[in-house]
């Protein structure tokens, strides 16, 4: 670490301090109003990857947070490069993810003038930010970085945002180095965690939910065990089924879109829900009906890294404010003799979501995802990543393929198009020793298609398949479901997805009946490059479980009855 050794530009200071703050990969988007910034990353010891469009480079580093619990790093310019980041600073958001976002400023002495490409970073991002703000001495980055991290890790993640005038990247001045620092661990107190022993002995029917961040393998590990001797049902929340092995005698499935209407059930008919982590946001509550607001029927005990989520929505039976790995930790201690009768609650749980996952629904047309994720999820090791974006395509992924472990699995709760192929070639760049998968929709894979160059400028070997419908599937559906018959705005006329990739000199392919993925998918690791994998799908097959056929149908029987 330096530290009062002579004056630093603000540039080198900023990059120094993300050294010292432990600080492995940035992911940036280059502007001539951070040129000092970006010159400090020339000779140290961050790896800098670099973008081809703010989104993409803001994605990855949400990625990295969500990967590590640390703040995820992204430098990108002023006004065009801000707006185009503000994609990933609202998943973080919605996510609960911690990660920086630098914006390259106007110099100090023309903001106010709506200089050249200027944004009012703090009115912009001041509501989709933990915080917002700009550094305007040089002296003060060592202070405003370290506060900056634990502003992003602490309580419940979150983005931070902070602009760099350019005139103050140039500045030199003499100011050591902040050590870094670690998130607060909040732990339970002893009379709560007594009577939610009381109550976990005394339910008949219990259910835990665990989503939202500030999960660790540890965590993870704690939590499976104690499930065990309490024979605890647990369901993961939306797009966190990584939180929980699928195999688990306790699991109980993924509480998401398209739920199991057996896990539904179970959980509205529970007499204790136990929510750790999660906020219980609109898609995991099932449009809000789950639980009444602001009190559920149900005993209800949430558990949370900040205070702020606690009664927000709903005001619980028993309030814990403590981070998922201090709890998982607390609850572990507790002796705990599982009736017959609770182990039967947990086996029925399971069998349920056994059942449910088991094998892929009949679809129309002659290539089925589902039995795609099937095949994956047999064949890819159980540390494999996979990663998504939004559309209805992810259905198969979250009812088929089963997570084994913590932090497998990268996709958006805010449910933002175009976030599989940034995640995937985050994920990889961190752990190039792991097999990564993304799996895409045809919209959502051009919304960041772009970023495929940097998997293959970086030489990420990921495997990215392109569920093409020819549809904005999702919307189309919903069209089906309100306006029948009247399509419009969500057909797509394609590219050739396969010679895209080639095109970018990635591996590409296309197929076509069900039976050819596996060679195609053997092809692709061999190949050793970034792959894509052109599925031709039936716009037909919208979901797992029916057909754009038979919604329309329904909508119109509705109609005229
Ligand atoms: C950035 C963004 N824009 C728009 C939407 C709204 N939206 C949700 S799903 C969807 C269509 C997804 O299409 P595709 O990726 O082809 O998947 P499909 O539903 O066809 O399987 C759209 C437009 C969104 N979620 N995110
Ligand atoms: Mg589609």
């Amino acid at each position: 670490m330096r530290a009062y050794d002579g004056p630093r530009s603000g540039g080198e200071i900023l990059v120094d301090q993300l050294v010292a703050h432990g600080v492995r990969h940035v992911f940036c988007v280059p502007g001539e109003s951070y040129l000092a910034a970006l010159d400090a990353f020339h000779d140290r010891s961050i790896a800098l990857t670099v973008c081809r469009q703010e989104g993409g480079a803001a994605m990855m580093a949400e990625a990295v947070g969500k990967a590590t619990g640390r703040p995820g790093i992204c430098f990108v310019t002023r006004g065009p490069g801000a707006t185009n980041a503000s994609l990933g600073v609202h998943i973080a958001q919605q996510d609960s993810t911690p990660m920086i976002l630098f914006v390259g400023q106007v110099a100090r002495g023309a903001r106010g003038r709506e200089a050249f490409q200027e944004l009012d970073i703090r009115a912009v991002f001041g509501s989709m930010a933990k915080w917002a703000d700009e550094i305007d001495d040089p002296a003060r980055i060592p202070e405003l970085v370290s506060r900056a991290f634990m502003t992003a890790m602490d309580g419940r993640p979150g983005p931070v945002v902070i602009g760099l005038p350019e005139d103050m990247l140039v500045e030199r001045a003499t100011v050591a180095d902040t050590p870094p620092s670690e998130p607060a661990e909040t732990g339970a107190h002893a009379s709560d965690v007594a009577r939610l022993h009381e109550l976990l002995l005394a339910a008949e029917r219990p259910i835990m939910l665990v989503g939202g961040s500030r999960w660790s393998h540890a965590a993870c590990g704690a939590l499976a065990r104690c499930a065990e001797q309490f024979a605890l049902p647990v369901a993961t929340t939306f797009r966190r089924a990584h939180l929980f092995d699928a195999l688990h005698p306790c699991y109980a499935g993924d509480l998401g879109i398209g739920a199991n209407p057996k896990l539904v059930a179970r959980i509205r008919a529970a007499d204790l829900v136990i929510a750790v982590g999660t906020r219980l946001g609109e898609i995991p509550s099932q449009g809000y009906s789950l639980f009444d607001i602001p009190v559920p029927r149900q005993t209800f005990v949430h558990v949370h890294p900040s205070a702020e989520e606690l009664g927000r929505v709903y005001r619980p039976h028993l309030a814990i404010h403590a981070t998922p790995t201090a709890f998982a930790a607390a609850l572990e201690a507790l002796p705990a003799p599982p009736s017959p009768r609770a182990r039967e609650h947990a086996a029925a749980a399971h069998a349920d979501y056994l059942a449910w996952s088991e094998a892929a629904t009949p679809v129309p047309g002659a290539v089925n995802l589902g039995e795609i994720i099937v095949w994956l999820r047999q064949h890819l090791p159980a540390d494999a990543i996979v990663c998504n974006g939004a559309g209805n395509f992810a259905a198969w992924v979250h009812r088929f393929y089963r997570f084994r472990r913590f932090a497998t699995q990268f996709a958006p709760t805010a449910g933002s198009m175009g976030y599989g192929v940034p995640a995937a070639a985050a994920v990889k760049r961190l752990y190039p020793d792991r097999q990564v998968i993304c799996v895409s929709g045809d919209g959502d894979f051009l919304m960041n298609g772009q970023e495929f160059a940097t998997a293959v400028q970086y030489d990420l070997p990921i495997v990215v398949i392109v569920a093409d419908n020819g549809s904005y599937g999702t919307i189309r559906m919903h069209q089906e479901r309100h306006y029948p018959g009247r399509v419009v705005g969500t057909n797509l006329c394609n590219p050739d997805f396969a010679a895209y990739a080639r095109a970018f000199n990635g591996h590409g392919a296309t197929v076509e009946k069900t039976a050819d993925f596996a060679a195609a998918f053997a092809q692709a690791v061999a190949s050793a490059k970034p792959a894509i994998l052109h599925l031709k799908i039936e716009t037909e097959a919208i979901a797992p479980a029916t057909t754009l056929s038979a919604i329309r149908e329904r909508a119109l029987a509705r109609r005229d009855s």
